[in-house]
């Protein structure tokens, strides 16, 4: 039992005094500074700090229950986290929030006037990074004993700010001031190889066994955060980890011979491992530093599992009872062949019984239908760079392939369609393939995408091992999109519960259902919404300079810019609405604002280019007085977890207007119909699930389904044809090719105008018309405020389901397996 002498003095008090005390001594002792010539930043950091020092007393017992319980743990490897702001969130979570606001206005600062140096971590790129933040926090939350890997990228996701309307990206040097939120423990560095070579095992030869000789090592820094869980005593960890040289990597020799730069070449070449963040979200990059980059992440992880797993148990036997390890899409997929590297190679296991192991210790979550999507890595790269997994990965092939020719005798063609070597003139390793069977549990995050996986991407794998495929929906953390994004609606909503239990039991807001018909409610409702709308209405205009009309309707699309996506047709339906208003300028319109906010990858030029477009129409509708009447188009740079927080709760109508077929899942549209925005969207992804839950009356319904595209697709497409038979259509088309946003350039956009007319590969033009119609019956429906609160009311109702609090205890009990241990206070 820990000595009382061995626990910090004092507890960190419960009461305003007691912070107050501390966030002086932190000041002083943490900053070495006084209240008098404290800077924001010292405020910040110390305010950051004795709030997090009450998240490290929970963390502590947390560790201990865990401990003394020796749990199955999750761990959770993924490549990309998009966390969010910290300081509201700890805020929350330790209530101390009502002591930091009078304290702060005694000391005359505001806790906004703080908030400016808590700065996101911006570790992902869009739906995976954020989808796995709302995990953890829901994980902790349900008191599971979970722990996160990742990269602690020194540079995260590219700031965008718009140069003349294009995108350029910004280098992210998010911890330019230092981050309070982590802990260093260089104790628990480790040691990862690249190159070299390997050869046989003198104590096992002929045997799998080998020895591999790195020709290159780099040492991994891990630092952790905290993830506490709401309303409970849990607080798990984040592990992150940072690449620097091994400690012989100073090359004093040639320092000596005055080769200073060469002298640090390694250091250099070691600390790029986890630089910065790839910033593609959909096409790989393909990129060597991008595959030790994922390597670092399992190689550092695995070791960490193991060292945790050891301090409570012996032998391998218990190994896969005790951890469950989710891979986040293909990219942590290496720790399938680590793991079996680390047992066979280090820890002389019997290769059958590591197998075993392995298998029994991976799940892997596929988050996209995309092809180009897919990660396959040349086998010469592999070879080179980890030569020793390349191996594994053979043997692995090797025995898997001896299973399908037993499982189909005599079918020459079906060991090569699955096969995890891709054959032709550049041999490649599907990750997708090796993830799959390297698992127990292969899940979608959707029933569409799962169904198409099964159906597509992954069919083979579906027949042989049916019985391994699952579909766990996504959720969202609504303590996050809700309680701290839109706390208006929050009152309102415990308001009219009568507690917050909502908050950690979502399908509680089914009892708004009946306040749906309550006109007073409905009335407050509304209320807020416009209050959400007057703030967005005043950071738009901070933000771009522009003034929108918090009365108007106000028409979301918030997403990364992927062609799939089909910001290209969104912005067709503003062309159209502008070409209606310029024809008819004395009619009545539905005031409108359509906001955009997202970023495109560096290397996608078309969606950069359609970027352009996008500001170059906004430019032209806000500054035409006939049209800035009833159109607003704004476009608030650098879209991310902030913003989203910011947007979100102001939002009437959310687009979710991919092609059937391609939005794995989408999170946004959760976050959205939960704020009480309505839908139009296609029946792509969890657009479908949404619809279900808040009723087909409830949501905008439009265009192909999955099968009516792939048919068209099949049967041969032309886009042209849809442009010919549909004036509106060609109207929008011409306008862009004539010039009429590029100064009469016509040929400014030509590359927009052409793939749209003879590429389009994701049909925008065929679901236009129904798109624009149905845009029209969105409108009719906004004329009648009435109904639209009651549909708005019966969204937010009907869509508890989709709280990552379902899809967590949905994992936990059909993949992971794993009970919560409680934590006392
Ligand atoms: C290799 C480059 C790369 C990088 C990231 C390929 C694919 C990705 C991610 C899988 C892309 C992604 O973020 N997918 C999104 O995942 C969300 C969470 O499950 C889903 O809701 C989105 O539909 C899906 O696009």
């Amino acid at each position: 039992m820990t000595e009382a002498r061995h626990r910090p003095r004092r507890t960190v008090g419960d009461s305003l005094e007691d912070f107050e005390r501390d966030l002086i001594s932190n000041l002083y002792y943490q900053r070495g500074t006084t209240i008098e010539s404290a800077s924001g930043p010292d405020g910040y950091h110390t305010l950051a700090v004795t709030v997090r020092d009450r998240l490290v007393d929970r963390y502590a017992r947390t560790a201990a229950a865990h401990y003394a319980a020796n749990p199955r743990f999750v761990y959770y490897l993924s490549a990309e986290y998009l966390l969010g702001r910290q300081l509201r969130q700890n805020l929350l979570y330790t209530d101390t929030e009502r002591w930091v606001r009078p304290i702060a206005e005694d000391l005359g600062v505001s806790l906004e006037a703080l908030e400016v140096y808590d700065v996101e971590p911006g570790l992902g790129n869009g739906g995976l990074g954020r989808l796995a933040a709302c995990l953890l926090d829901s994980l902790a939350t349900l008191d599971i004993p979970a722990v996160g890997y990742g990269i602690r990228y020194e540079f995260g996701i590219f700031k965008q700010t718009f140069r003349d309307g294009r995108q350029v990206e910004r280098p992210d040097d998010w911890t330019f001031y230092g981050n309070p939120w982590e802990f260093p423990a260089p104790d628990d560095r480790q040691l990862v190889g690249f190159y070299g070579a390997t050869q046989p095992d003198p104590r096992d030869p002929g045997g799998l066994r080998r020895v591999w000789v790195p020709g290159e090592t780099v040492r991994g820094e891990p630092r952790h955060m905290l993830v506490p869980g709401y309303g409970t005593q849990t607080v798990n960890i984040i592990r992150l980890w940072q690449a620097r040289a091994s400690r012989e990597s100073f090359d004093l020799a040639r320092f000596g011979v005055g080769q200073y730069v060469e002298a640090v070449d390694d250091i250099v070449r070691a600390e790029n491992i986890s630089k910065v963040l790839y910033p593609d979200d959909s096409t790989e990059p393909g990129r060597e530093l991008r595959l030790k980059q994922q390597y670092f992440l399992v190689a550092c992880s695995l070791r960490d599992i193991i060292r945790r797993y050891r301090l409570r148990n012996s032998g391998w036997e218990h190994f896969a009872d005790k951890v469950v390890i989710q891979l986040n899409d293909t990219h942590p997929v290496m720790a399938v062949t680590e793991l079996m590297r680390l047992l066979v190679d280090e820890h002389g296991v019997g290769w059958d019984e590591a197998w075993d192991i392995t298998r029994r210790t991976f799940n892997y979550t596929c988050h996209t239908l995309l092809p180009e999507a897919l990660e396959t890595w040349p086998v010469r790269l592999l070879e080179r760079l980890l030569p020793r997994h390349m191996e594994i990965i053979y043997a692995i092939n090797h025995f898997f392939l001896e299973e399908v020719r037993a499982a189909y005798p005599g079918d020459t063609d079906m060991p090569r369609r699955m096969s995890i070597i891709q054959e032709g003139d550049e041999r490649r390793v599907r990750m997708a393939h090796l993830a799959v069977i390297g698992s127990t549990a292969v899940n979608g995050v959707a029933e569409l995408q799962t169904k198409l996986l099964a159906e597509t991407t992954l069919h083979d794998f579906a027949v042989l091992w049916p019985e391994r495929f699952h579909n766990v929906t996504n959720g969202v953390t609504p303590r996050r999109f809700l309680r701290m994004a839109n706390p208006r609606l929050s009152e309102l909503i415990t308001g009219a519960l009568g507690d917050e239990g909502w908050l950690t039991d979502l399908e509680r807001l089914h009892g708004l259902g009946t306040h749906a018909d309550d006109p007073d409610f409905r009335a407050a409702w509304r209320a807020v919404k416009r209050q959400n709308k007057g703030d967005l209405a005043a950071a738009v205009e901070r933000a771009t300079g522009v003034l929108i009309d918090p009365d108007a309707l106000a028409d979301v699309m918030i997403k990364r810019f992927h062609e799939y996506k089909r910001q290209q047709l969104k912005l067709l339906h503003v062309i159209t609405m502008m070409n209606r208003i310029r024809a008819d300028p004395q009619a009545t319109y539905v005031p409108r604002t359509v906001l955009f906010g997202g970023k495109a990858a560096p290397g996608y030029l078309a969606m950069k280019q359609l970027i352009e477009l996008v500001n170059a129409v906004a430019g032209v509708v806000n500054t035409d007085p006939v049209l800035a009447r009833h159109l607003r188009v704004v476009f608030p740079p650098d879209y991310n977890v902030t913003k989203a927080q910011f947007v979100i709760p102001a939002a009437d109508l959310s687009e979710q207007i991919s092609l059937a077929g391609k939005e794995a899942s989408g999170t946004g549209n959760m976050k959205l119909a939960l704020n009480g925005a309505l839908t139009i969207g296609t029946l792509d992804g969890a657009n479908i699930e949404i619809r279900d839950r808040v009723g087909a009356d409830n949501f905008f319904l439009f265009g192909m389904d999955a099968q009516a595209a792939a048919d068209l697709r099949r049967s041969g497409y032309s886009p042209r044809a849809y442009y010919e038979a549909d004036f509106e259509l060609r109207l929008a088309v011409d306008t862009i090719a004539s010039g009429a946003f590029a100064k009469g350039d016509r040929d400014a956009f030509a590359p927009v105008v052409d793939a749209m007319l003879h590429r389009d590969e994701y049909m925008a033009l065929a679901d236009y018309r129904a798109y624009v119609d149905c845009q029209d019956t969105v409108e009719q429906a906004w004329l009648d405020t009435e109904r639209w609160t009651r549909m708005s009311i019966l969204n937010t109702a009907r869509c508890g389901f989709f709280s990552s609090d379902r899809t967590v205890r949905e994992y936990c009990e059909r993949i992971w397996k794993v009970d919560p241990v409680r934590v006392n206070p």
